[in-house]
């Protein structure tokens, strides 16, 4: 666009993009601080990963009440979730719900997907493009578009030629789907697929489920919240707020301070059977302390639940199957389950082995592996994002002088504080990108730190008359170094997870998380700001 044309683009204080839980508190804060604020999102409504991700059985593995937004008192009084652990319909109502409450849908362009965003050095401010050759001015441009949202589909031979319906589970069809008589592929074994197996092999045709790799699954533990309880979590939310602001993954449970090997083996497996009754993630964020640092006491865990899941299931090989022993518990994602284990049992479902048997092709008619050929109707592709750098790169991130954000994350995905990238000034990231606690958390708690801590930045900046933010080299360098600290003393790095980014072929290995936890990430994030924001050149 010529710099004529340019000069006639409509100009905001900030551009935000993606109307999912970060954007839309991000545009309802600076909206208060009297900033003029646009959201462009590519869907055609608000919601982010709640909009997306309609897969049959997609829900939260956060309690409920721990997940809605803390900032509006009249919001959390008249809001009552149905279960403790809610499913994506009512999840995406809420989200809705917000934005009517707020009235934020009249600053969001939806259907909107932005192709670039260039920084204009002389200026000071950002123009972002759509794809449908929309443009607009900001001084801030704000990515809010979640660290899981870009669907990685593996490059599978003959995958187009499929001539059934195939999909990835992020981008499931509006409309219903009736699998009661097809014959349905899942690929993947991951978080997602656990959710979707149980609920899909319910009434199906046949299921034939592809797996890698098992994972460590907790039962969680869901059901409806009766009116009795509902009053006690109204009138409990400054305590589940503390208590999440308090722990380390800003849910509500803590680590035990005692190591696993504190108490004698009896002790240890009753204190397991507690906790694999508790709902939620309370076996994996209140267990002790070590094991996520101590290979042994790592293996007690993980033993624990393999003879849980060996329990479940009928017929040995396919337990065995199902049964994880390549990694340590909790190095991935641990998967949240209501039923999982049983699917197997059901006559109609059936688990292939990849690494025994690995995929060949795909045809027109179904799937080829190295020791049988298989027909379906559907194939689903439960195969995770890439996460934290994808969604990033797919738009045309071009800071100071050109520079590409793409080329900066090919070889080293650094931020600083997870909050911005040096060479990007006025460009912050609310919880989707590198090193930023947002992954590793119970999300909206941390997305509200990230939101707040941003607004307020911007706050400082319009209160004395700063036009430019931009973290300095030194300060990157020390944030990737504490990052880095935080993980080092745990057995993640050893595992190949999303979390390390080698779930996608080619791409650098390196954790992509901050494993510190929330109370020493808004620390450090406070100190930076009560200190003028030092690790930043603002002028
Ligand atoms: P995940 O956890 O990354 O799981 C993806 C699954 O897909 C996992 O089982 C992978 O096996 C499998 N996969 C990936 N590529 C292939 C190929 N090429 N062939 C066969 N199988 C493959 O993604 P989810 O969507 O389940 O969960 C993502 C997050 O969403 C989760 O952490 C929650 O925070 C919510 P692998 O394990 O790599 O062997």
């Amino acid at each position: 666009m010529s710099q004529n044309a340019d000069q006639t683009l409509e100009d905001f204080d900030a551009v935000i993009i993606g109307a999912g839980i970060a954007g839309l508190y991000l545009l309802h804060r600076l909206r208060n601080l009297g900033c003029s604020v646009c959201i462009l999102e590519a869907g055609s409504d608000v919601g982010g990963t709640w909009y997306w991700n309609r897969y049959p059985g997609a829900r939260f593995d956060s309690e409920s009440y721990s997940y809605g937004y803390a900032f509006s008192q009249e919001l959390l009084d008249e809001w009552n979730w149905s279960e403790h652990f809610s499913g994506q319909p009512e999840t995406l109502r809420y989200l809705q719900h917000v934005a009517e409450k707020f009235d934020l849908r009249r600053d969001i362009a939806f259907n909107t997907r932005v192709s670039s965003a260039h920084y204009d050095d002389l200026r000071r401010d950002w123009v972002v493009k759509d794809e449908h050759g929309g443009a607009r001015r900001a001084r801030f441009m704000i990515t809010a578009i979640g660290g899981l949202s870009d669907p990685y589909i593996p490059d599978i031979t003959g995958y187009a030629s499929f001539s059934g319906m195939s999909w990835h589970t992020a981008r499931w069809p509006h409309e219903p789907v009736d699998l009661s008589e097809k014959r349905v592929a899942v690929i993947g074994a991951g978080a997602t697929a656990v959710q979707l197996i149980t609920e899909i092999s319910k009434n199906i045709g046949h299921l034939t489920v592809f797996q890698r790799t098992a994972n460590y699954c907790k039962p969680l533990r869901n059901g409806p919240i009766d009116a009795e309880t509902q009053a006690r979590i109204h009138a409990a939310y400054p305590d589940i707020f503390k208590k999440c602001r308090e722990s380390f993954g800003a849910f509500m449970h803590e680590f035990d301070p005692r190591s696993a090997f504190d108490v004698d083996d009896e002790e240890r497996q009753a204190i397991y059977e507690k906790l694999w009754s508790e709902p939620g993630f309370a076996f994996w964020f209140s267990n002790f302390n070590d094991i996520m640092r101590d290979r042994a006491a790592n293996e007690t865990v993980a033993e624990f639940v393999r003879a849980k899941i060996r329990e479940r299931v009928n017929d040995p090989k396919v337990a065995a199957l199902l049964t994880p022993t390549d990694h340590a518990f909790g190095t991935k994602r641990v998967p949240l389950e209501s039923g999982y284990f049983e699917a197997y049992n059901r006559e109609n479902v059936v688990l292939v082995d990849l690494r025994a048997t690995p995929i060949k092709e795909i045809t027109a008619t179904g799937i080829t592996t190295s020791d049988a050929s298989y027909a379906f109707d559907v194939i689903i592709l439960a195969t995770g994002f890439d996460a934290a750098t994808g969604a990033h790169n797919r738009i045309d991130i071009r800071g100071e002088n050109g520079f590409s954000l793409k080329d900066k994350w090919s070889s080293a995905p650094q931020t600083l504080l997870g909050m911005q990238s040096v060479g990007f000034p006025n460009m912050f990231i609310v919880g989707g990108g590198p090193q930023n606690a947002a992954s590793f958390c119970n999300v909206p708690r941390c997305l509200e730190q990230n939101v707040e801590w941003v607004s307020d930045t911007i706050r400082y900046m319009r209160e004395h008359n700063l036009t430019r933010i931009a973290a300095t080299p030194e300060a990157e360098a020390a944030w990737a170094e504490h990052v880095d600290e935080t993980v080092s003393e745990t057995l993640i790095p050893e595992t190949d997870s999303w979390f390390m980014g080698a779930n996608i072929p080619g791409k650098k290995r390196g954790f992509l998380l901050y494993a510190g936890g929330l109370p020493t990430f808004r620390q450090k994030c406070d100190e930076v700001a009560a200190q003028g924001y030092v690790g930043f050149n603002l002028d």
